[in-house]
């Protein structure tokens, strides 16, 4: 009989299989939580949709793409500069926003001639630019609006440009894992092959499943070019289209982000026979075990060591001082999926901190096992959570710093409770070693923020009880 975990819960008892709590010795259940399946009638969670999982998280990324969205307006907008990936030409994909913006007659009447007016448009107002993704929306995939055949046929009379379709609408899937996966095995089947790369040094590889939040992928850049190790394709942070175009070309794929991208690793392996190595690239330890793997494979293992050694010199006591400050803290991650198994082991042995509390939007059975192996006794794991949940949970575990989205980050500071940005980051970059030490500064200035102080004390005190589960 599975223990009943939460008491929010028991009106909806399925959601009993999405909870699951380690304890010492012995699990409360006897299986991981289910997870990767439709959110249950009732719960409102935080998922996305899987356009937004295809379009915000990995397409929209390309620095040098005009995004083309098929449909009404708001999915163009709530897919633009709700996330921070800069680039280094002036962040073009993160300045303009492109939609067909379809009204009712469109949807009656058919929208073909309009997407093909608005890619034609948008190319003649853009000239430098000759390179474009065209999405479906719901909208336009229910009404069977065929984007390839519209955009074949504009392809056709500019023949100086090159356009990649996305068909995956918001229903495609329960969460926007599913636009992930539609993107990879698009862009594999489409459009990988097509352009040959220069090839400048004997080590090559892709830089898989990262998307260069607030710089990560630039900080990165300097230790690849400290190795001699050329990165063919960054799938797909501060990326251009036609690098991506050549991944078929590198010896060996790094996979930071397996959930988002691993299909694509696996593809290149299938079809081109190119390794996959995954790593971790957030905190210390694990960017140093994950420099190591990659210089043992082309046996540059001593150029490897000298990088560790110099960046450990550089970063490693500003980190120490954090360490010292933060050691004994509790954190609770609220994230994807990912990042709770990149950060759970991280932030304890790096900065002597415990996370009591993970929920993953959209996490599959693999990031399960992942982040309940790494992660300590105690801890709640949530699949798909809603915030009946998250505030039972808080009065459970007490965090003192919660890593959430902006929505649930502001739902938290109503209970005083530190928030930091988890996907977006505060003042990132944090993968590398200069970042996990920018990690642990946000997480110190968030802990000692000193408005904390002027928090009413019933709610930051001892009883911190949950207002709003309180009421209901
Ligand atoms: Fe990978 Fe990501 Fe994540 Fe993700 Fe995301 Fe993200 Fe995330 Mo927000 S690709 S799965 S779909 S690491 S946007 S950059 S932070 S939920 S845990």
């Amino acid at each position: 009989m599975p223990m009943v975990l939460l008491k929010c819960d028991t009106d909806i008892p399925e959601r009993q299989k999405h909870i699951y709590l380690k304890v010492d010795g012995e699990d409360t259940r006897d299986f991981l939580p289910v997870s990767n399946a439709p959110t249950i009638p009732g719960t409102l969670s935080e998922r996305g949709c899987s356009f937004c999982g295809a379009k915000l998280v990995i397409g929209g990324v390309l620095k040098d793409t005009i995004q083309m969205i098929h449909g009404p307006v708001g999915c163009a907008y709530d897919t633009w500069h709700t996330k921070r990936y800069p680039s280094d030409n002036g962040h073009f994909q993160m300045k303009y926003v492109w939609s067909t913006d379809m009204k009712e007659s469109h949807i009656v009447f058919g929208g073909d001639k309009r997407l093909e007016k608005a890619i034609n448009e948008a190319f003649d107002e853009m000239p430098d630019v000759k390179r474009m993704i065209v999405y479906t929306t719901c909208p336009t995939a229910l009404i069977g609006d065929d984007i390839r055949h519209t955009v074949k046929k504009v392809m056709g009379e500019r023949p100086d440009v090159d356009i990649f379709t996305v068909e995956c609408p918001g229903f495609a899937g329960v969460s926007q894992s599913k636009g992930h996966h539609v993107l990879n095995i698009g862009w594999i089947n489409d459009k990988v092959g097509q352009v040959e790369p220069e090839i400048k040094s004997e080590y090559t590889i892709n830089f898989i499943g990262d998307y260069n939040i607030q710089g990560d992928t630039q900080l990165l850049q300097q230790y690849w070019d400290r190795l001699g190790i050329q990165v063919i394709a960054h799938f797909t942070g501060n990326a251009n289209y036609d690098e991506l175009r050549s991944m078929h070309r590198a010896q060996l794929n790094v996979v930071n982000c397996a959930r988002s991208a691993g299909y694509i690793a696996n593809e290149l392996k299938k079809r081109y026979g190119i390794p996959r190595l995954d790593i971790d690239s957030w905190g210390f330890n694990y960017m140093a075990e994950g420099i190591r793997k990659v210089c043992a494979f082309f046996g540059i293992e001593e150029r490897g060591e000298a990088l560790i050694a110099e960046e450990y010199a550089k970063w490693k006591p500003q980190l120490d001082w954090y360490k010292e400050r933060l050691k004994g803290k509790k954190m609770a991650i609220w994230t994807g999926g990912p990042r709770l198994w990149h950060w759970t082991k991280s932030v304890e042995d790096d900065m002597g901190m415990t996370v009591v509390a993970m929920s993953s939007k959209f996490g599959h059975q693999e990031d399960f096992e992942k982040v309940i192996a790494r992660g300590a006794a105690g801890t709640y794991y949530v699949d798909d959570g809603n915030e009946l949940e998250f505030f039972e949970i808080l009065q459970h575990v007490h965090p003192d710093v919660i890593f959430t989205g902006p929505r649930v980050g502001e739902l938290v500071k109503k209970l005083h409770i530190p928030y930091i940005n988890g996907h977006a980051y505060h003042n990132g970059p944090y993968m590398g070693f200069e970042g996990f030490v920018n990690m642990a500064r946000d997480i110190y200035n968030a802990t000692n923020n000193p408005l904390l102080s002027l928090a009413a004390k019933d709610i930051r005190g001892a009883k911190k009880t949950a207002p709003v589960l309180e009421a209901a």
